[in-house]
């Protein structure tokens, strides 16, 4: 299997992450790509590519337009206003708000943000644009002829809506991907969220639509991140109905009961009959994640790796979330292999 890699990750190298109230190195950080990478190249998956350049115009096929622009400029407003921290929202508009009535960057940061552990510095928007180019050369090859393809994105991507940042993501790369293949020819492509955490911005930006079908398992949002998304009762809308499926697994789920979720959730792609899949790859469900509640184990990683291969579907893998950074490389390639049979 090829991987697509940027280096340009390590720009989005922020210093902080609010949490619990105290500001702490982020947990989302430039080791992790780094420690995939190595094992990666440790374990010969395949060739590592660089990433081609492609137009903003896909990006913009899913995030509107002044919200790019917003993390085009965001840290340079920052950085004008004279904070010395990082960008970190506080305030929100109780509604959506429509027109901006302030144009002040503690305003625009509260309205395109949708959490505040997401602290916007320096790099951050070249990363996330060259982590949503790596997804797209990842999609190209797929489209190409290639039977799958790992995107080593950095940041990640799932929590982006069409115009909020959080959760430490900026752009949806598994949306960006979805819609390549559409706007290519394909008629249904099929999104199998396995990190964590629900993946609150794929849903979002296809809730209404019945040519992306969006599944995912992760923690009860009763109790995880990002809380108010991901319940089971959360089928899609209008043309959409029926489209988006939510599997939350209870504290301590242990792999026997994720992959009987993943079994149900394969049926229901089955029966879809997509042209191609995305897997918005989380290894963060493993037992020793420092921010998870799942109890996956090295093993388990390679065990539902080789059911997703099942499928028989062309299928692009892309990075999402996985915080215990010293198992990661391991567990992320873990799936890649046991995909690939061995
Ligand atoms: C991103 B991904 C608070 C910690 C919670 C939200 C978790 C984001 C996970 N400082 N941060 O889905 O792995
Ligand atoms: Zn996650």
């Amino acid at each position: 299997m090829h991987t697509v890699y940027s280096a340009e990750h390590r720009l989005r190298d922020p210093r902080t992450e609010l949490h619990g109230g105290e500001l702490v190195a982020p947990f989302e950080c430039p080791a992790r790509a780094e420690m995939v990478l190595e094992h990666v190249k440790q374990c010969a998956l395949g060739p590592v590519l660089s990433p081609q350049t492609h137009s903003l115009d896909q990006i913009l096929r899913i995030h509107d337009q002044r919200y790019i622009q917003f993390l085009q400029t965001c840290w340079n407003d920052w950085q004008a206003a004279g904070y010395a921290g990082e960008a970190i929202p506080y305030i929100w508009p109780l509604q959506d708000a429509g027109e901006f009535r302030s144009e002040d960057i503690q305003a625009r940061l509260g309205y395109f943000a949708l959490a505040s552990d997401t602290a916007v510095s320096d790099g951050t928007w070249q990363a996330a644009l060259a982590s949503a180019q790596v997804a797209l050369t990842a999609q190209n090859l797929v489209a190409s002829g290639q039977e799958s393809a790992f995107a080593l994105c950095r940041p990640p991507g799932h929590h982006a809506t069409t115009d909020r940042f959080g959760g430490y993501c900026f752009v949806n790369n598994a949306a960006i991907v979805a819609q390549a293949f559409l706007d290519q020819g394909a008629s249904r492509v099929a999104i199998l969220d396995v990190d964590f955490h629900h993946g609150n911005g794929t849903q979002s930006i296809f809730y209404g639509r019945s040519d992306v079908m969006v599944l995912s398992l992760h923690g009860d949002p009763r109790v995880a991140f990002p809380y108010f998304t991901g319940y089971a009762d959360e089928t899609g809308s209008g043309d959409g109905e029926g489209f988006t499926a939510n599997y939350p697994l209870p504290r301590n789920t242990e792999f026997d009961q994720w992959d009987d979720a993943l079994t149900t959730a394969l049926r229901r792609i089955a029966a879809y009959a997509p042209d191609a899949l995305v897997i918005s790859l989380g290894v963060d469900t493993f037992i020793n994640d420092p921010i998870s509640f799942f109890r996956l184990q090295s093993e388990h990683f390679t065990r539902y790796g080789a059911r997703l291969a099942t499928a028989k579907l062309p299928t692009v893998f892309l990075m999402e979330g996985g915080y215990a950074t010293e198992e990661l490389g391991l567990n992320t390639t873990n799936v890649l292999r046991g995909f690939e049979g061995g």
